[in-house]
């Protein structure tokens, strides 16, 4: 695999490394991207249809269902070695923010430690109602109950993850936006398609880093890149963490 020079000196030099990854980091791991056709059950849903609030208040049993099938797939799934080769570059690097629009927490489990999950976590839990209780995590595979219920109110609980039309943490928003202040940022396995997360690369090249996208196909960020390389996640990463290794 060739990588071209320019990529691995400005790596190389970097002092801040800035990453964003998406669904594409995963897939080696067994966890179906977001936009993949949904298999068995699922295939008559778009996952755009079912990751909305409008849904969940139509049908919260079945949104919580198709919840319930993807925390048993990831509860199944390790860190590949793209995580791994993150967790290397972080310990190298004198500044290094991951900032994962993925909700299935491989990187917390990979040892990434400045990580800033932006769109939540599969594992967490909040009130629908918004009764004041605090989100809440629970890792157990099944649920106990279908629609699971807060402990606070009784009342209906709902993903900790964050819907189309809602916002986006402010503050690990905010903490991905001052890291598009950085030397190299790095666009790994996503569509670049969903906002405000696909704003960042953008904004890091216009504050002046070297922009780099590494994904299986053509983005919409890719003609907008410094570079653009095509190929999986798990090989690329390990292959230029190795180079740039002293
Ligand atoms: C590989 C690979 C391998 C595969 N190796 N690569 C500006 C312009 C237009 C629209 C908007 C805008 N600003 C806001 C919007 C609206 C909306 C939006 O972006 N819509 C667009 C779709 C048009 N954004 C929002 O609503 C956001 N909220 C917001 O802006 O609030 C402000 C506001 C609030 C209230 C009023 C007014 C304003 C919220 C977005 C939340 C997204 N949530 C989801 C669901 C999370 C929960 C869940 O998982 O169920 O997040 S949607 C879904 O997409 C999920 C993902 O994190 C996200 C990104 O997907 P990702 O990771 O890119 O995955 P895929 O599947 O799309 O792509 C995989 C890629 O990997 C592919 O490219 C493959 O090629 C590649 N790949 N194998 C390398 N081995
Ligand atoms: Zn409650």
């Amino acid at each position: 695999m060739t990588f071209p020079p320019e990529l691995l000196r400005c790596l190389v030099a970097a002092q801040r490394v800035t990453v964003l990854t998406g669904a594409g980091v995963s897939a080696e791991s067994g966890v179906p991207t977001f936009r993949d056709a949904q298999t068995g059950l699922w295939a008559k849903f778009k996952p755009e249809e079912l990751a909305t609030p409008t849904a969940f208040r139509r049908e919260p049993r079945l949104v919580w269902e198709w919840y319930a099938w993807r925390r048993q797939l990831v509860a199944k799934a390790n860190p590949n070695p793209a995580h791994l080769a993150l967790v290397e570059w972080e310990k190298r690097a004198s500044s290094f923010t991951l900032i994962t629009q993925n909700v299935d927490d491989l990187h917390v489990q990979a040892g990434t430690e400045n990580l800033l999950r932006v769109h939540g976590s599969l594992w967490e839990l909040s009130c629908w109602q918004a009764c004041g209780a605090s989100t809440w995590r629970d890792e157990s595979v099944p649920l106990q109950t279908l629609p699971p219920s807060c402990p606070a109110c009784r009342g209906l609980a709902r993903p900790g993850v964050v819907w189309f039309g809602e916002s986006l943490p402010t503050r690990e928003l905010e903490a991905a936006a001052a890291a598009c202040d950085c030397d190299v940022f790095l666009t790994v396995g996503t569509s670049a398609l969903v906002y405000p997360a696909a704003g960042l690369v953008h904004e890091a090249k216009r504050r002046g880093a070297f922009t780099a996208e590494l994904n299986l196909e053509v983005t919409p960020a890719s003609a907008e890149v410094d570079l653009a390389i095509h190929g999986p996640a798990d090989e690329l990463l390990p292959n230029i963490s190795r180079r740039i290794t002293p």
